[in-house]
């Protein structure tokens, strides 16, 4: 398709670092933060936002893809309609969201990646048709309140040998444990905190890139 990937479900597995915005967390606003990250080479971007009105939502989502264009996938928490607004390439819900079937009736062929927290939860995600999931929280983290505690990087494998799609790791992952994310199994990861927090997302992203790619050839 346009943005150059040959399946939709093969589509993770070309991916690195996964960015995902947080305007209450970050230093200079989430349009800069990701132009830095797409700048510096991260081709996915989730847009999750829970303090805007629908339709500031709608204006920078629409703003959000421009940046990606065909450089990044840009995918949205929770908001289906959001989603479809912006003609999004996907959306990513929880568990406490739209049935994944359902959504699936509304989002037809985009991308649908659900949040799990275990092995039992991951196998149904696939089996509903969801086209990735992301794991966590791997550790224990601030950024999202009501994620529980840690499920530590063994998971990660566990979850992996047990389906076929995609697993995105997520959840207190810092310059300084990212590698075990990647050793264990994960296709993609995400960190908050550790990117957005920070005075230059560009130099962080790039490291996350770089690391995960080297840990993935040593594999
Ligand atoms: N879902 C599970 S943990 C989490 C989300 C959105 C927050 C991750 O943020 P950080 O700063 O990378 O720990
Ligand atoms: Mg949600």
């Amino acid at each position: 398709n346009q943005k150059g990937f040959s399946r939709k479900s093969s589509l993770l597995k070309e991916i690195d670092f996964y960015l995902v915005t947080d305007s209450g967390l970050s230093k200079k606003g989430t349009l800069s933060d990701v132009r830095e990250a797409v700048e510096s080479g991260c081709r996915i971007v989730q847009y999750r936002e829970k303090d805007k009105s629908t339709k500031e939502m709608v204006e920078e989502a629409s703003e959000i893809k421009r940046i990606c264009s065909t450089r990044a996938i840009l995918l949205v928490n929770d908001r289906i309609d959001v989603a479809l607004a912006v003609d999004a390439d996907g959306v990513h819900i929880g568990q406490d969201d739209m049935p994944v079937e359902i959504a699936r009736k509304l989002l037809g062929d985009k991308i649908i990646g659900l949040s799990v927290n275990d092995r039992e939860e991951a196998v149904l995600a696939e089996k509903l048709g969801a086209d990735y999931i992301g794991l966590g929280p791997i550790f224990d983290t601030a950024t999202k309140k009501d994620a529980g505690d840690g499920i530590g990087p063994l998971k990660i494998r566990e979850v992996k040998d047990a389906v076929k799609i995609p697993v995105v790791a997520i959840g207190g992952i810092n310059k300084e444990n990212c590698e075990s994310i990647i050793q264990n199994g994960a296709d993609s990861l995400v960190a908050i905190s550790a990117v957005v927090c920070s005075d230059d997302v560009k130099r962080e992203t790039e490291y996350f890139i770089d690391m995960i790619r080297r840990t993935k050839k040593h594999k």
